[in-house]
């Protein structure tokens, strides 16, 4: 049985500065178990989208293997997107990245996708710092191959089925720390207040954006005694900084709430206003981030919000100096400029 959504829209519906509602960002009936946090991803994504008045064409959503990368089906049904294979979504990113870099790239992964079989492709895309988003909706087991415990799972932790996860965890956002990401948050989908605003500001960011999203499977791993399921997660996060995204044609008022804050400009001149609730917390100390992240994992607490930003960082383009005009919009002359110009290159390698 299939199901399609009613294309009706009210009348009363708020619009954007495009004149599209929310519904004109979303996307096909989520077949993910009811209370997946996936579907609170994909709906912050919705809303972080609509409300930035993002042209839907101009956002490719990419994503490999996985409940979580099936999530891309169920937003921005108006976007370009493609569904690679297992672990292999950054290598097709850098490829359609390089063809057309006018296109904002949402990626959408899971932590078996990212921090298993596509480990080193991660780790790559990363160290190029690859203008994308790039999510992973972390719940520690595989969730669509039934429950398999993940590269993410905390050591000793048991899965559905009582095995243990015998080995430390990997840290996606200590991987992106130490690689040089230069945008670094971590959140839980069942915060929206704080993922809206970190997924716009990542949109904003010029580069590489690293989002790590615990995302309980309610289905495989919400049960006691799991370290992603949402009683523990509500229980033990605890957020550095508060995050607030200002667009770039939006006023920024001065309601300063009581302790610190921060604006940090972005390339784009929007704003991120960060709201330190810790307050040593200082999101420009890569050094630190990581320790911190690893500190609050002592205590046994979830560290969540921006850990890490560096507005000024270069980019991929920048650093293959690539050409302003995207490639897909090169034309024939100039991508075979003839027999005289490929002989003239083949003399100058001689
Ligand atoms: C090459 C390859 N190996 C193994 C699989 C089987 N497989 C499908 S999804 C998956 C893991 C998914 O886990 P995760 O990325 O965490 O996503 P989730 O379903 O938990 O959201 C695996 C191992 C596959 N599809 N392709
Ligand atoms: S199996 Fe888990 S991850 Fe997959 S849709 Fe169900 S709740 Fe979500």
């Amino acid at each position: 049985m299939s199901f399609a959504k009613s294309k009706f829209r009210h009348k009363s519906l708020p619009v954007n500065d495009l004149g599209l509602t929310y519904r004109d960002y979303e996307g096909a009936i989520s077949t993910l178990c009811a209370g997946c946090g996936h579907d609170s991803i994909s709906s912050a994504i919705i809303h972080a989208c609509a409300e930035l008045s993002i042209e839907p064409h101009k956002i490719a959503k990419m994503s490999g293997i996985g409940c979580s990368s099936k999530a891309p089906n169920y937003f921005l049904n108006n976007s370009h997107g493609f569904n690679t294979v297992h672990g292999r979504m950054p290598s097709v990113t850098t490829g359609a990245n390089l063809a057309n870099k006018d296109l904002t790239y949402l990626a959408m992964s899971g932590d078996g996708d990212s921090a298993s079989i596509g480990l080193g492709q991660f780790a790559h895309v990363v160290r190029r710092q690859l203008n994308m988003v790039y999510m992973v909706a972390n719940n520690g087991v595989y969730g669509l191959t039934k429950g398999q415990l993940a590269a993410t799972s905390d050591r000793g932790v048991k899965n559905k089925t009582g095995d243990t996860s015998l080995f430390n965890d990997i840290d996606l956002c200590t991987m992106a720390l130490q690689l040089g990401a230069s945008f670094v948050a971590r959140c839980f989908s069942g915060d929206k207040a704080q993922l809206v605003p970190i997924i716009k500001a990542a949109i904003a960011h010029q580069g590489f954006a690293f989002i790590d999203i615990i995302s309980p499977c309610v289905t495989f791993n919400n049960h006691p005694g799991s370290t992603r399921s949402y009683d523990y997660v509500q229980e033990h996060v605890t957020t550095g900084a508060v995050t607030d995204f200002v667009p770039i044609k939006e006023e920024i008022t001065a309601q300063i709430p009581e302790g610190e804050f921060e604006d940090i400009c972005l390339h784009d001149g929007s704003v991120i206003r960060i709201h330190k609730l810790d307050k040593g917390y200082d999101t420009s100390n890569r050094l630190k981030a990581m320790t911190d992240v690893e500190e609050h994992k002592q205590r046994g607490e979830i560290l969540t919000g921006l850990l890490y930003l560096n507005p000024t960082a270069s980019t991929f383009h920048e650093l293959n100096n690539t050409a302003d005009t995207p490639m897909n919009q090169v034309k024939q002359d100039l991508l075979c400029p003839g027999e005289r110009v490929l002989g003239s290159i083949n003399d100058s390698f001689r």
